[in-house]
């Protein structure tokens, strides 16, 4: 193996921890790879419990993909329009920091650049600046990726990468106003996450830095608190740079770093992960970016199977950056639709809206699928975009459930 070609397949069996432990079996390959020193994660066959660093977490609401791979059971959500943080996925690239770093918050230091008088801020004095609360969805590009029959690489990830969550933090506009402005010539907002890259490895090819479009400013939060509570090591804490409506990835855990910059980042997570291509095409920066979340619905109860007579057809639909306008519901695999009922508040576009219909069930096999349409008009379509490594799945006739009545 080549050193040229090592890092990209570090990245692979950072991205499929699956391929790691394939790898982990064989002494000599590891050592070629030179990840000795990287912790590596634990498939979830061997898995008895949930990792440390979950520990807190439902276990009997979440599948373990791995130790860094944890999904939320579709029926852990039923009529949820806040996800509980103990129900929450997790997803990480690399081993999570040492609980450490959340035991004195506000000491926590941001390093931010880009600007006219670029500072280090710490936590504390990033909470006295101003302070806001959003609703929004956190959900994993390859959410639904296990429905993709290519077999595209990476957690099989089914309805439960995702879930509606509330962040407090400060508006990074308003730090950005305190520190003078940008700087000129900014078109990016990069964060970078602040996991320490193991040995042997090269920063670029497995830190998590991502950078989205200056536009998305005003939405951006650096935020310490999940569901009122200081965020937990798992989630990214002791700060976070939300990015609404945006996917997963952009949400940068642990963040370290927050640059107002010229270019998109250099990290190989920017460059050519999380790119949309066709099958069988590599990852390049001309391809889109998983940034901005489609519109989509899934239905959370009842699946399986449930009792003849009036039954009650629970999901959840999210619209991205806009909100959800109508959620129609279909017991016939798509051959007519019937208009659920939204419920709850409104807690804005970007969170998720649960729905429910109503309606009676004779004895039978039913296919029970879901399609939402937002406040300008986009609905779901019916197929999903085949893509290399299965993103963006909002396809409705895959999230669909198989229901016997009896
Ligand atoms: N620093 C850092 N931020 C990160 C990641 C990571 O590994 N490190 N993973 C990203 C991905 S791919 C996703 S889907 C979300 C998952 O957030 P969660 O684990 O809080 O559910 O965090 C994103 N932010
Ligand atoms: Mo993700």
């Amino acid at each position: 193996m080549t050193t040229s070609t090592m890092p990209t397949e570090i990245t692979e069996i950072l991205e499929n921890p699956a391929r790691r432990l394939l790898l982990k079996g064989s002494a000599g390959a590891v050592a070629a790879l030179g990840i000795m020193s990287l912790t590596p994660f634990v498939r979830a066959e061997e898995l008895s419990s949930l990792p440390g660093y979950a520990s807190w977490k439902r276990k009997q609401d979440l599948i373990l993909h791995s130790e860094a791979t944890m999904e939320t059971r579709r029926n852990a959500i039923r009529s949820g329009i806040v996800t509980p943080s103990e129900t929450l996925f997790v997803r990480n690239n690399l081993p999570a920091p040492d609980a450490s770093i959340v035991a004195d918050p506000d000491a926590w230091e941001v390093r931010f650049e880009g600007v006219n008088d670029p500072r280090t801020l710490t936590l504390g004095e990033l909470k006295k600046i101003d302070v806001q609360t959003v609703a929004s969805v956190l959900q994993c590009s390859g959410n639904g990726r296990a429905f993709f029959p290519h077999g595209a690489s990476g957690t099989q990830w089914s309805v439960g990468a995702a879930g509606c969550v509330v962040w407090t933090g400060v508006p990074l506009k308003a730090v950005i106003d305190t520190l003078g402005g940008p700087s000129g010539g900014a078109k990016f907002i990069t964060g970078t996450g602040g996991e320490e890259i193991p040995d042997g490895l090269d920063a670029k090819e497995v830190m998590v830095e991502r950078s989205v479009p200056l536009e998305v400013m005003e939405r951006v939060l650096l935020a310490w608190e999940l569901n009122d509570d200081p965020i937990p090591i798992a989630h990214g804490g002791p700060l976070r740079m939300v990015v609404p409506g945006f996917y997963g990835v952009n949400n940068v855990k642990y963040v370290k770093y927050v640059a107002l910059t010229e270019n998109e980042s250099n990290a190989k997570i920017q460059v050519s992960g999380y790119r949309v291509r066709d099958v069988g095409v590599s990852g390049a920066p001309d391809q889109p970016s998983m940034w901005e979340m489609n519109i989509k619905s899934w239905i959370t109860l009842p699946l399986d199977t449930t009792e003849q007579g009036r039954n009650m057809l629970y999901g959840v639909a999210l619209g991205g950056t806009r909100t959800v306008d109508k959620v129609e519901v279909s017991v016939d695999d798509g051959e007519t639709w019937q208009e659920a009922e939204l419920l709850g508040p409104d807690l804005g576009p970007y969170a998720w809206r649960p729905f429910v219909l109503a309606t009676e069930l004779s004895p039978g096999e039913y296919r029970i699928v879901s399609r939402a349409t937002d406040v300008e008009g986009n609905s779901q379509p019916e197929a999903r975009m085949d893509n290399e490594r299965g993103y963006g799945h909002n396809g409705w006739r895959d999230h669909g459930v198989t229901v016997t009545v009896s």
